[in-house]
C-alpha cells in the first residue's frame, strides 16, 4: 500500500520509512504549512492530515496519515508535552537538551514518557487516531547521535542508555511510533 504523510520533519519521515518497510511511504514534494495551535495532540495530528489531504485529490496514495508526538517529564510538570518543538525557542535541539539536564540536575525524579498520537485515513475516508506511548527516564548526560529531538536524553524503561545510543534499530522496535503504527496498521488489516 502507499502511505502518504504529512509531515515537514525528515527525522520523522525516515522513521516511518523504516516502519512501513513492507509498503511505500511517499512524502508531499512540497513544504506543508500548517500551525499546530491544537488543544491535544490529536487535535495537532489531525491539523496535519487535514492540511494533507487538501491535496488528495492529486495523490494516488491509498492511505493519509500524520502524527504528533511529544515528551513528558514529570519534573517538569509534564512539559515540554504539546510544544515539545516550540519548548525553549530558539535554542537549537542540543541546546534544548542540554538546558532540561541542568534545570533537573538535583531532580530525584526523572521520570518521562514519549507519546505518539497518529490520525489516518484513506482518501475521502474517516478520520481514526490511535496512540501509543513509551515510558523512560531522563538520562544525567547527552549521549548518542541516532535519531532526533530529545532521544540523547531519553532513557527507555528497562534499558540503561539513551535512545539515541542504543540506536535506530531498538528504537524502530520499541519506540511511541513503532507501536502507534502496529495499532494503525492493525487496524487496517495490514498487520
Ligand atoms: P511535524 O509536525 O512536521 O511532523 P515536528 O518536529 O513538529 O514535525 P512533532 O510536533 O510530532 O513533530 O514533535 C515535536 C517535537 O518533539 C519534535 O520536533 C522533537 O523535538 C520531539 N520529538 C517528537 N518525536 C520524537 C522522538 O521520537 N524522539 C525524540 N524527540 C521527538
Amino acid at each position: 500500500m502507499k502511505f502518504l504523510i504529512a509531515t515537514n520533519n525528515k527525522h520523522k519521515a525516515d522513521e516511518f520509512r523504516n516502519l512501513l518497510s513492507s509498503h511505500t511511504l511517499l512524502l508531499p514534494n512540497f513544504e506543508l504549512s500548517f500551525v499546530e495551535d491544537g488543544n491535544s495532540y490529536e487535535e495537532n495530528a489531525i491539523i496535519k492530515l487535514k492540511e494533507l489531504l487538501k491535496y488528495s485529490n492529486i495523490s494516488d496514495a491509498d492511505f493519509f496519515f500524520s502524527d504528533d508526538s511529544g515528551l513528558e517529564i514529570k519534573f517538569l510538570d509534564g512539559k515540554p508535552s504539546l510544544y515539545s518543538s516550540r519548548f525553549l525557542d530558539g535554542l537549537s535541539q542540543n541546546e534544548k537538551n542540554k538546558k532540561i539536564l541542568e534545570i533537573m540536575k538535583d531532580a530525584q525524579d526523572r521520570t518521562a514518557v514519549f507519546k505518539t498520537y497518529l490520525s489516518f485515513c484513506k482518501k475521502g475516508g474517516e478520520i481514526k487516531t490511535v496512540c501509543a506511548i513509551l515510558s523512560g527516564t531522563i538520562s544525567e548526560n547527552i549521549d548518542g547521535e541516532q535519531g532526533f529531538g530529545y532521544d540523547p536524553i531519553f532513557i527507555p524503561s528497562t534499558y540503561d542508555r539513551t535512545m539515541a545510543r542504543l540506536g535506530v534499530d531498538v528504537k524502530n522496535k520499541i519506540s511511541h511510533r513503532s507501536q502507534a503504527v502496529k495499532k494503525m496498521l492493525d487496524y487496517l488489516n495490514l498487520g
